[in-house]
């Protein structure tokens, strides 16, 4: 069978295509001794009809069904595949598109292929009526903003942190350290593996976690949030764990969000959680991810994928990582992740999305931001319309929770001011003890401080 002359289709024009295939863009090498044309009409091939050999009883209706490869090119690896809506999966209960298909479809077997040595989706392209048939997000984050008293436009940072240590505490201790947190923050997030281990009951740290939010509500006279983790290995497990902390905040309901380890639990459970939760923010955690997502990797699938994936899934809130400026792997080009869940027509690295009115994505931004990392995080990004979740960045000032709350709330004013930190820190002494706090980061972002600190203090 010749694959060439079948599955490689290079005068086809992309925006032909485009109102009725799925686009996925790949960068894939060969394997030693394979042409890479030759090795591109064979991915095609595998995409849509799933074997190479040829099928005397395949008809011109399934024919018409083909997966093309409409660009090739050998000199930098990038692919572009379009495949015919037809093909997709559409769920009987709901008629909603299903993710397991278009997973299967776009990054199934075709990525253990022995005649390909790697090859990554790195962005893809849906049509309207495709597009429309996911469920998109239920809510958005102006009404956190409502609810925290904000502009619901432009409500600015709010001020999250992810409980640490993130396993260890029993319910008591995790309460308190949410209620401190909270005194000079607006929200606190469950780590991910946070759930229901024998020293943490769940039913007991839930209700002493409502109890905290109303107390912390009732001293500061502001509104509150907790993110429950409601991520399982069950549907009917999810299902519990999110009544349960539906119950516990029965006084609070708007407090109340929920978020799902979306990448872990697998592509099933964002939409579970989304159709269980017709009309609350759900944020989506992406622990693991970076064993395909990895710039590092050749196999599997971008973040920015993962990403568009989780908008399309209906995450109100996206963990889209800290674009170098935090511990995690990631640099100042990962910016576009961050700004294509918050628009309505977003530019990939291979495709613009219309995204025809559905609802925008938040971002989360986590994994190693402190007050001394927020400024040149903002900077980079250059709004600060976001949810920060920090951990160790909170917790971890040497004044305890609530400081660390401040410190970083205080980071957020001094690059909206544009002041300069070491002068901002004279004037804020949250924000001043976060270079204590974080010493390695403040030797490295802000050499001599020591000296400038210690001088401002003696003119005091
Ligand atoms: C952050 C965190 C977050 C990741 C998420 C952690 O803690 O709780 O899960 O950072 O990363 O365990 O690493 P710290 P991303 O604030 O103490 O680093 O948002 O890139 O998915």
């Amino acid at each position: 069978m010749d694959h060439k002359d079948r599955f490689l289709r290079l005068s086809l024009s992309e925006p032909d295509l485009a109102a009725d295939h799925v686009l996925a863009a790949y960068i894939l090498s060969p394997a030693e001794g394979h042409d890479f044309l030759n090795t591109a009409a064979a991915f095609a091939a595998e995409s849509g009809r799933g074997t190479q050999v040829p099928l005397a009883h395949e008809d011109d209706f399934s024919r018409a069904l083909d997966v093309i490869a409409y660009q090739a090119e050998p000199a930098t690896g990038l692919i572009k595949l379009a495949f015919p809506l037809a093909l997709f999966d559409f769920n009987l209960s709901d008629g909603k598109a299903s993710i397991t298909s278009f997973l299967n479809l776009l990054v199934g077997n075709t990525q253990g292929m022995s005649e390909i040595d790697a090859v990554k989706l790195h962005d893809f392209h849906l049509p309207a009526p495709f597009l429309k048939a996911f469920h998109g997000p239920a809510t958005t984050i102006a009404r956190l903003w409502q609810h925290l008293g904000r502009d619901p436009l432009s409500g600015g940072m709010i001020t999250g942190a992810i409980l640490k240590p993130k396993l260890g505490l029993r319910p008591e201790g995790l309460a308190d350290a949410a209620y401190q947190f909270w005194l000079g923050g607006d929200l606190v997030k469950n780590d991910q593996p946070q759930g229901n281990q024998s020293f943490a009951p769940l039913k007991s740290t839930l209700r002493r976690m409502a109890d905290a939010l109303t107390r912390a509500q009732d001293k500061t006279g502001e509104a509150k949030i907790f993110s429950a983790n409601i991520t399982a290995d069950s549907p009917t497990e999810m299902d519990m764990r999110t009544e349960l902390a539906i119950r516990a905040f029965k006084h609070n309901p708007d407090s109340l969000t929920f978020h799902v380890d979306a990448y872990l639990a697998g592509p099933m459970a964002l939409p579970h959680a989304r159709r269980r939760l017709p009309k609350h923010f759900i944020s989506a955690h992406r622990a693991g991810h970076a064993a395909i997502t990895s710039a590092r990797s050749n196999r599997g699938y971008s973040a920015f994928v993962l990403t568009k994936i989780n908008r399309l899934l209906g995450a109100s809130g996206i963990h889209t990582g800290t674009m170098g400026f935090g511990r995690m792997e990631g640099d100042e080009a990962d910016r576009p992740i961050a700004c294509m869940i918050a628009q309505n027509v977003a530019s990939g690295p291979y495709f613009e999305q219309d995204w025809h009115g559905m609802n925008r994505s938040a971002a989360i931004v986590s994994g190693g931001i402190n007050a001394l990392r927020l400024p040149s995080f903002l900077q980079n990004l250059g709004h600060s319309n976001f949810i920060l979740a920090a951990g160790g960045g909170a917790f971890g000032h040497v004044d305890g929770p609530q400081a660390g709350a401040l410190s970083l709330r205080q980071a957020e004013a001094c690059w909206l001011e544009r002041a300069d930190p070491i002068e901002f820190a004279a004037e804020h002494p949250e924000f001043a003890r976060s270079f204590p706090s974080f010493e390695a980061d403040a030797d490295i972002i802000h050499p001599g401080w020591r000296r400038a600190l210690a001088q401002d203090s003696s003119n005091q």
